[in-house]
């Protein structure tokens, strides 16, 4: 089939290189998740237009965190989207302290999806680029009474991982373990079609991409990682208030993003089921890195379902600047 009508559903069966039950399963997944970007994407479109879509709800959510509008329709809209499918038994959210349950669907499905529904809701207000992350576990009860424990798995467990970027135009990005591939929303034809596969991150990149306002705060490697930048030729600084916007330009393109903790926070902002693992499973899909500074993002075993930890994540060489800044030898 020609790669212009290569949608993301058929995409999803060929890379299962057989018409099996699990490649069915995991096409229909894909498309629901992909159902869900789409009415976000149109929610984004018409934000300016429609009365309460932006703002906030005036909830606090579990990250201690104000709810905008937004985050709560995507929120809305991924539960919708998964509800009556047999495709996924519970639903982990940076908007809910506690998973969602489908019960309907856990007879058919032994399947979780954790979400950060809108990544960089922050920016929304000012019409600028937000994402959605996802991540699909198997988890190790198939009891809809699970008490979630289960859901503790390293980020090398991961079936599949990826994200919905909504910019100019928006992008679906996933890996199956299979490489990175990435798609682009045709609005005439309402589908996902291929753009890019496999990407391949460059060994090395020219973005670093940090919140540097909290340099006082940082401790004296990421500090020195910053000096090295400012004196070194070749490093450009770009940061958009949006992790899957960040680091959709450097899987590309190549560079680093950091968001490291800071002395009064050593875990950092980022939560790692929903944001820094299937991410870090996408990097790696691509060549790249993903560490906290001291181990690997997927090898780290949860020990809650929202914990937070420090991300430095992207090209190999940039990855090992850091790391031998943080080491005390620029
Ligand atoms: P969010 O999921 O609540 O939007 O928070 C995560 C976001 C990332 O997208 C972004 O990289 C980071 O927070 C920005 O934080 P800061 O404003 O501290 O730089
Ligand atoms: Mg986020």
């Amino acid at each position: 089939m020609s790669r212009d009508v290569l949608t993301l559903s058929r995409h999803v069966l060929q890379q299962f290189e057989s018409f099996t039950a699990e490649a069915q399963d995991f096409s229909a997944l894909l498309n629901r998740i992909a159902l869900a970007g789409k009415m976000i994407a149109r929610r984004l479109g018409q934000s300016g237009l429609i009365e309460d879509a932006l703002g906030i709800t005036g909830s606090i959510n579990v990250q201690g965190e104000e709810q905008k509008q937004m985050d709560d329709y995507a929120n809305r809209a991924f539960i919708r989207a998964l509800e009556q499918t047999g495709l996924v038994c519970r639903l982990v959210s940076e908007e809910m302290k506690t998973p969602a349950r489908l019960p309907e669907n856990c007879s058919l499905s032994r399947l979780a999806l954790l979400i950060d529904p809108l990544d960089g809701s922050s920016n929304i207000d000012a019409n600028l680029t937000v994402g959605s992350i996802f991540s699909v576990l198997r988890p190790l009860e198939n009891r809809p009474e699970a008490d979630n424990q289960d859901l503790l798995q390293p980020g090398r467990n991961q079936l599949a991982a990826g994200y919905i970027l909504y910019g100019p135009s928006t992008q679906l990005v996933y890996s199956i373990g299979k490489g990175v591939h990435s798609f682009t929303l045709d609005p005439s034809l309402g589908e996902f079609i291929l753009s890019q596969s496999p990407i391949r991150t460059p060994e090395r990149g020219s973005v670093y991409s940090l919140n540097e306002g909290y340099f006082c705060q940082w401790n004296e490697g990421i500090q020195n990682f910053v000096r090295y930048v400012h004196r070194r030729d070749g490093y450009t600084s770009r940061y958009s208030g949006a992790l899957v916007a960040d680091f959709h330009r450097i899987l590309l393109q190549g560079g680093v993003y950091l968001y490291p903790g800071t002395q009064k926070k050593p875990e950092g902002k980022l939560r790692l089921m929903y944001e820094a693992a299937p991410l870090a499973f996408l990097a790696e899909q691509a060549g790249g890195v993903a560490t906290t500074g001291t181990e690997s993002i997927l090898d780290i075993v949860p020990q809650s379902l929202h914990q937070r930890v420090p991300l430095i994540i992207g090209s190999r060489e940039n990855v090992m600047e850091v790391l031998n800044c943080l080491q005390g030898s620029p």
